[in-house]
């Protein structure tokens, strides 16, 4: 093994919160024991990067480096990492999968409980990351950090991916995309015939279209404020588009309730981020066993509102990170089905540019103007 020295690379660092990231040279440290440190090809904003770039005492500090969907070639190497060599094509996830605590050894749990996901290196908390200029240490993001030419994460947060699937289409896979198939696959398990209501069709939103329609629903409902969402979800699956806007006095579960015969959906996902929403998508799923599961990520981790009595009526809400995808084990399938032309992902894909723009494309994902921009870097 060749001992790996620091670089200087050009990375997007967020110095306050809601303030432009500002290209800066850093030093990448070399990777301590279990981190690889890659080389980043490309990477695309996920909503959660927004959430935390605006969060003022959220739980990463500034400064920072976001960014945590991304593809990259594996550079160099830390002492005892065998499942990952130099030139490997990797997906770096900010969900670490072990493979040896209990939660990796069940099928029931995707959160590995010896890598839990917190601020700083999974090991030992601290950063590989400094200003070039003046050492000032940059914070690590979600243990991935990818809005950098260069970044170090643990080998437990990466995924070798081969290099058939196109880089654009493999960094679709670290986060956004893989939640939204793992929560119709895995978490809802959603069966053939059954009616699905998405609340927020953005890529996650999308992808639990698509991934309904693979497995078989027939009836997809997107709800968005958006009406030109509904052209692009027809694509992924979405049968039948309410926008809460255009029905008057009622409420979507009124609506949805209306459009299923007075049952209200099987399955219903919150793609937003919204408690309000989460409660709304509840009410919109059936007694018996309607189950609502919510992946927005709500930043001010607000309470869900929900009468205890409807609940006992068989109905259930579930959470799951990373859609209950255990990043090892099922996000090569997800590359394996894209190439197999099963999962189509070119409609996700929005719009591509450099990294010195990287600004602009964070902005046309917080105002809803694209599902994914792929930065190149
Ligand atoms: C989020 C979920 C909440 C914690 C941080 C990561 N998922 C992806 O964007
Ligand atoms: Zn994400």
């Amino acid at each position: 093994r060749v001992v790996a020295r620091p670089i200087r690379c050009k990375a997007a660092v967020c110095k306050a919160a809601g303030e432009p990231l500002e290209m800066e040279e850093v030093e990448v440290a070399p990777p301590r024991a279990h981190e690889v440190r890659i080389k980043v090809v490309c990477t695309s904003p996920c909503h959660s990067d927004i959430t935390f770039w605006r969060m003022k005492d959220g739980p990463n500090m500034f400064p920072c480096i976001l960014g945590h969907e991304a593809v990259g070639v594996v550079e160099s190497v830390g002492e005892h990492v065998q499942e990952a060599a130099v030139g490997d094509t990797v997906v770096p996830v900010f969900l670490a999968q072990c493979g040896e605590c209990a939660d990796c050894r069940s099928a029931r749990s995707n959160l590995c409980s010896a890598l839990p996901t917190r601020p700083g290196m999974p090991r030992d908390g601290t950063t590989r990351f400094s200003l070039a200029a003046t050492g000032e240490p940059v914070h690590n993001f979600l243990s991935v950090s990818s809005f950098a030419e260069y970044t170090v994460v643990d080998v437990a947060h990466v995924v070798r991916v081969g290099d058939a699937l196109p880089p654009e289409k493999a960094c679709l896979l670290s986060c956004g995309v893989a939640t939204g198939i793992g929560a119709a696959w895995k978490v809802a398990a959603v069966e053939p015939g059954s009616t699905v209501a998405v609340f927020g069709l953005g890529a996650v939103g999308l992808a639990v279209a698509q991934g309904s329609k693979m497995r078989g629903a027939t009836r997809i409902i997107g709800i968005d404020l958006n009406p030109d969402k509904f052209e692009t979800g027809k694509k992924l699956g979405i049968t039948d588009f309410v926008n809460p806007n255009g029905i008057g006095e009622q409420t979507v579960s009124e609506v949805i309730k209306e459009m299923t015969g007075g049952a209200g959906a099987d399955y219903c996902f919150e793609c937003i981020g919204s408690v309000s929403v989460m409660a709304e998508a509840f009410r919109s799923s059936r007694m018996g066993w309607g189950k609502t599961v919510v992946l927005g990520v709500d930043g001010s981790a607000a309470p869900i509102s929900i009468p205890s009595l409807d609940i006992m009526r068989g109905r259930s809400v579930v959470g799951s990170y990373l859609g209950g995808i255990k990043p090892k084990d099922d996000i090569p399938v997800l590359a394996r089905k894209c190439l197999d032309k099963e999962l189509e992902l070119d409609e996700f894909i929005t719009h591509q540019m450099g990294f010195d723009e990287i600004n602009r494309g964070l902005d046309l994902l917080a105002q809803g103007k694209c599902l994914r921009c792929i930065i190149w870097m």
